[in-house]
């Protein structure tokens, strides 16, 4: 693969772009290398500014599980741009896909749209706070909720392949109110509850882990987080910007059933633009502004053309009554194509895999919360990620990301994709 003009798009950019990315984990600093600049997308397939194809396993962190540019999504934008492209107004298209969304997941009356996951989830946190008059929150270690200060505490995702988990501008009066807690550890959090009586807000979690891998919940653990919240007048607010609309229609609530008070929406919801939401019962969000005393506004929130692309996106995932199933078979499929290929060449690992998320972690061990996580060989992920890329395969270039599956994907370029790791596992 050459990457001449990826290589020299990403010199020009460091000279505007702080790192040359708007976000840090598209920096390959993870991995070490270049990264690959993205001139289009379709389907299963991104091509980059060298003419090099690959078979896209990050789908922009998520949003593309129906494939990139998929036609009703960009019919639907195109022909809402043509009518202007925001007016700062309420208009009918939001309620069309706020309805749409509360008659598909579980447990919810209103939802609100924000313009990220991060909004979703900070706005959901002052929630919390404001309807139980409670200021501290347990988050779990490795789990990413977005950039704001509450969150960047041990954070997943790109925050955790910093090294830097408790980022610099984070004030020590935010950090003392937000407490860790191990992921699918139930007693550390039962002594971290007991240790906070009456000042605990919310719990919130990634119901399946995605920003350290992929880790799904222990059995039981959402069922007894969900009892220790009702027991203690706490707020269980389950961050479903990664699993929302993806693991089941209803999200981890309808896969798992367990129900949230607060659920969190990104990624899917806005079919590739930028759309975050928030959810819950009528008793907690009519506490939201105007109607209640919390706070929270967004210039472009319920932006025209983004509800255009999530409304498309989410009647396109209501009416496909395959898709889950198709999803699921495909990632299982590859799951056991990948464990073949790395045991016939004694590559010690452990998959990961719920519905259409999967990870690779080099390690002997289970990978279950963020310490095991951490203690993957990250010298064997990086030439891993090397490998696959040569070979036309791009997946997270961070050993603390999810691999996401889309219905784009053949049969055929999973075969592809297995060929490529019994090849790069040769090297490894
Ligand atoms: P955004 O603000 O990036 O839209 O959403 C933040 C967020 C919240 N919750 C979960 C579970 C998430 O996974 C994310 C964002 N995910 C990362 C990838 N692991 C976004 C990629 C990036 O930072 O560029």
């Amino acid at each position: 693969m050459l990457y001449q003009r990826s290589s020299a798009l990403f010199k020009e950019a460091e000279n505007v772009i702080p790192g040359g990315v708007n976000s840090p984990v598209r920096a390959f600093k993870a991995v070490g290398g270049t990264p690959i600049f993205a001139k289009s997308a379709k389907g299963a397939y991104i091509y980059d500014e060298d003419g090099n194809r690959f078979i896209d396993y990050i789908n922009s962190w998520g949003p593309m599980l129906l494939g990139h540019a998929y036609p009703p999504v960009v019919e639907a934008v195109i022909e809402k741009t043509k009518a202007g492209t925001s007016f700062g107004m309420p208009t009918a298209i939001e309620t069309e896909i706020a309805k749409l969304a509360v008659s598909m997941v579980p447990n919810i009356d209103k939802i609100r749209f924000v313009n990220s996951g991060t909004e979703a989830c900070m706005s959901a946190i002052r929630l919390a706070r404001g309807y139980t008059k409670k200021d501290k929150i347990i988050k779990f270690a490795g789990c990413y909720h977005g950039h704001s200060d509450s969150f960047l505490i041990a954070a997943g995702s790109g925050a955790v392949t910093f090294g830097t988990p408790n980022s610099p501008g984070v004030t020590q009066g935010t950090a003392k109110d937000t407490l860790l807690a191990r992921y699918n550890d139930i007693d550390n959090v039962k002594a971290l509850v007991n240790a906070n009586k009456n000042e605990i807000a919310a719990i919130i979690i990634e119901p399946v882990a995605g920003n350290m891998g992929c880790i799904p919940p222990a059995e039981g653990f959402l069922e007894e987080l969900r009892i220790i919240c009702s027991n203690n007048d706490i707020l269980l607010i389950f961050d479903e910007v990664m699993t929302g609309f993806r693991l089941a229609k209803g999200g981890v609530q309808e896969l798992k059933g367990v129900n949230a008070d607060i659920v969190c929406f990104g990624k899917v919801v806005g079919g590739g633009l930028p759309v975050g939401a928030f959810a819950a019962k009528n008793e907690i969000m009519n506490h939201m502004a105007p109607v209640g005393p919390v706070y929270q506004a967004g210039t472009l929130s319920g932006n025209p053309l983004a509800m255009a692309a999530g409304l498309a996106m989410l009647n396109a995932i209501a009416k496909d009554k395959g898709l889950m199933n198709r999803l699921e078979e495909k990632t299982k499929y590859l799951h056991n194509g990948i464990t073949e290929a790395l045991n016939k060449n004694n590559v010690a690992h452990t998959v990961n895999r719920i519905g259409s998320m999967i990870s690779v972690h080099f390690s002997e061990q289970p990978v279950v919360d963020f310490e095991s996580a951490a203690k993957g060989n990250n010298d064997t992920f990086k030439k891993f990620f090397h490998g696959m890329l040569n070979k036309g395969i791009y997946i997270a270039p961070s050993a603390f990301e999810t691999w996401f599956i889309t219905d784009a994907l053949t049969y055929q370029d999973l075969n592809e994709t297995i060929a490529a790791v019994e090849e790069v596992a040769k090297s490894l």
